[in-house]
């Protein structure tokens, strides 16, 4: 049987800090209600399952966050305000581009004059990437919200697609996060931590349930919802993208492989799809396939808004 989505919300503890995220999400779309603003709710970065209550031990799933932080700097390019919804401490827009040892390379430091700086060589591209930034938060086009587990992400995707839901048509949802599919529900975790003195455990997983269902049908039924679907098995893919959309009824299906997933994505509709990649060229000189999928999104989504201008 289809586990139900309503029990889940019932069954499920909402995180601690849902209220305040909800307040957060309300100022952000009443700030952009009464302009023409498109709004685009990106979602980025892995849930997990935690197996206790006071969580040692949990699953987790490989996703960086990387096409959803790309995608939200390209969205705000063209002129969207972003809602990013992602994983804690996966990548972010603008500080993705300042990790790790890379950061540390762009730093330098006068020890005569007590001064840190960005190096000569760096502090164009620093500069240029600041600005986009700087920008983006002074106009109120970007808010930023985290998740950890699973539960956390899909209550806070509810509580954004509902504070979205009066904008209509004007929104995109770019469903990019890496949802697990199984977990194991409150009320059937240990509390404290599983331990090893009485043999292997016995995890039992339960299906997490199709939240794509209320999402487009109830919670936001005017806006322009994009899924992903990721698959290692190439034969897989079109057809599993396909039967998503006939399930679900939204708009597109963005199909890609693990195994390259920064070079070619496809396109899935409900009677037609289509490839777009990037040349080895193009990936030898940095370009990021994020791009060009936000420029196509950009494209579909003003079809859309003109086909049902009157609607
Ligand atoms: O975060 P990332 O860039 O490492 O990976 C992106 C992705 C593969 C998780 C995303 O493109 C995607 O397919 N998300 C949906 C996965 C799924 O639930 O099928």
């Amino acid at each position: 049987m289809e586990p139900n989505w309503e029990e889940f919300y019932a069954n499920q503890p909402k995180p601690m800090d849902l209220e305040t995220s909800k307040k957060l999400l309300k100022d952000f779309v009443e700030n952009c209600a009464d302009k023409d603003t498109r709004i685009a709710l990106v979602t980025s970065g892995g849930t997990t399952v935690p197996l206790e209550h006071n969580t040692v031990r949990f699953v987790d799933n490989f996703s960086a966050g990387t096409r959803g932080s790309i995608s939200t700097e390209f969205f705000l390019e063209q002129g969207y305000a972003v809602i990013f919804i992602h994983r804690t401490k996966s990548l972010e827009p603008f500080s993705r581009h300042f990790i790790g040892q890379k950061f540390l390379d762009m730093l330098e430091f006068d020890e005569g004059k007590g001064k840190l700086m960005v190096s000569e060589k760096y502090s164009e591209s620093v500069a240029h990437v600041l600005m986009k930034y700087k920008s983006a938060l002074k106009q109120g086009k970007l808010l930023q919200l985290s998740f950890t587990t699973l539960s956390d992400y899909l209550w806070l995707l509810r509580s954004a697609s509902q504070a979205l839901a009066p904008l209509e048509k004007r929104v995109i949802l770019y469903l990019a996060a890496a949802v697990a599919d199984f977990y194991v529900p409150s009320n059937q975790m240990s509390v404290h931590k599983i331990g090893s003195d009485v043999g292997p455990p016995k995890i039992a997983l339960q299906l997490v349930p199709k939240i794509l269902k209320p999402l487009v049908n109830l919670w936001v039924p005017k806006a322009f919802v994009v899924s992903f679907k990721l698959e290692t098995d190439e034969n897989l893919l079109i057809t599993k993208s396909r039967a998503a959309l006939k399930n679900y009824n939204h708009k597109l299906v963005i199909g890609n492989m693990l195994q390259n997933r920064k070079q070619q994505v496809t396109i899935v509709e409900k009677n037609r799809d289509y490839t777009i990649s990037l040349t080895p060229e193009q990936m030898d000189q940095g370009e990021e396939i994020e791009k060009y999928i936000i420029s196509d999104l950009v494209k579909r989504h003003s079809e859309f808004l003109t086909a049902t201008e009157t609607s």
